[in-house]
């Protein structure tokens, strides 16, 4: 079995941290962003993802969103996801996510912490509007009332993370005895520290990946397969006690 060497440990867990990245959601059918699938008509995602290629090309950006966001509306959790809902039944469970698609709300999940926005958040580039859209979107970006432009609420290299979620975000971590760590390159900061604070409160770390990270050396168990494949096997273990 996968969780072999740490079943016993992993037994008396109390309260588990998941951080997940992209990879949570590739088998929803949602791309990630390095590697091959971090294109879009041949532009780099990354260099999209920023407030001056907004302000580049606007039309360009948000049309990059709408058409991730037309995605993720018909995506649904899967297994991975559903799991780590489920794990909620036997054990305290806090998400901290870097995805905006809110594919764990959607299996279920109760605490769930955005660390960078969410899809169908809105807000002005200016004034303190903020909005939320479940609907399509237009083609190009709507104004606000203020007459500036309005983004996706979402971070962008060199923002800042929402400082009452990082600040939440950290308590967890600290407070944790198992950190899993699940589809994330852990190339992003400052979320890839996160798996520093639950190491300084001696927690167990697991990671699931099909591929090596940065930090697989510093996992107590790096398990290379994908998270709809292994998360499901870590409910049976609360569910046997
Ligand atoms: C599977 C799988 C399966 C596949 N199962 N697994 C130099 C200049 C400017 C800034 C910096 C700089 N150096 C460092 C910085 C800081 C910067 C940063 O970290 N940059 C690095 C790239 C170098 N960070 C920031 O700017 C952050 N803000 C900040 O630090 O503020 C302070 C500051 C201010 C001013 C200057 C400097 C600092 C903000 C970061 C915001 C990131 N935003 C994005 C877009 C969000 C909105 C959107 O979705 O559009 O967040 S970028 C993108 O990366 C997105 C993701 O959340 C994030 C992380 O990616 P993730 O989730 O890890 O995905 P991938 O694709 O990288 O990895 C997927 C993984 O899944 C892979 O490992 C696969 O193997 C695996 N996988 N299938 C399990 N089935
Ligand atoms: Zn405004």
């Amino acid at each position: 079995m996968m969780f072999d060497s740490i079943k016993d440990q992993i037994r008396d867990v109390k309260k588990i941290v998941f951080v997940t990245g992209a990879g949570i959601s590739q088998e929803s059918g949602i791309p990630t962003f390095r590697g091959k699938d971090g294109l879009w008509r041949n532009y780099d995602a990354m260099k999209l993802a920023t407030i001056n290629a907004f302000y580049d090309n606007p039309k360009l950006v948000w049309e990059w969103y709408n058409e991730r966001r037309k995605n993720i509306f018909s995506a649904h959790p899967n297994e991975g996801h559903k799991a780590i809902a489920d794990l909620e039944k036997y054990v305290d469970v806090v998400i901290l996510t870097q995805n905006i698609d809110g594919l764990h709300q959607k299996a279920g999940s109760t605490q769930v912490l955005e660390l960078h926005g969410s899809i169908v958040k809105i807000k002005c580039t200016v004034c303190d509007f903020k909005d939320e859209i479940m609907t399509d979107f237009s083609d190009s970006p709507p104004l606000c009332k203020c007459g500036n432009i309005l983004r996706p609420d979402v971070v962008w290299f060199g923002e800042s993370l929402p400082q009452d979620v990082w600040q939440e975000a950290i308590i967890h971590a600290n407070q944790c005895d198992l950190m899993v760590i699940a589809g994330t390159s852990l190339v992003v900061s400052p979320a890839n520290t996160l798996p520093i604070y639950a190491k300084q409160n001696n927690a167990l770390l697991i990671e699931v990946n099909p591929e090596d990270t940065e930090m697989s050396l510093e996992m107590d168990l790096a398990i290379r397969n994908t998270s709809a494949n292994t998360l499901p096997k870590l409910i049976s273990l609360f569910r046997e006690n």
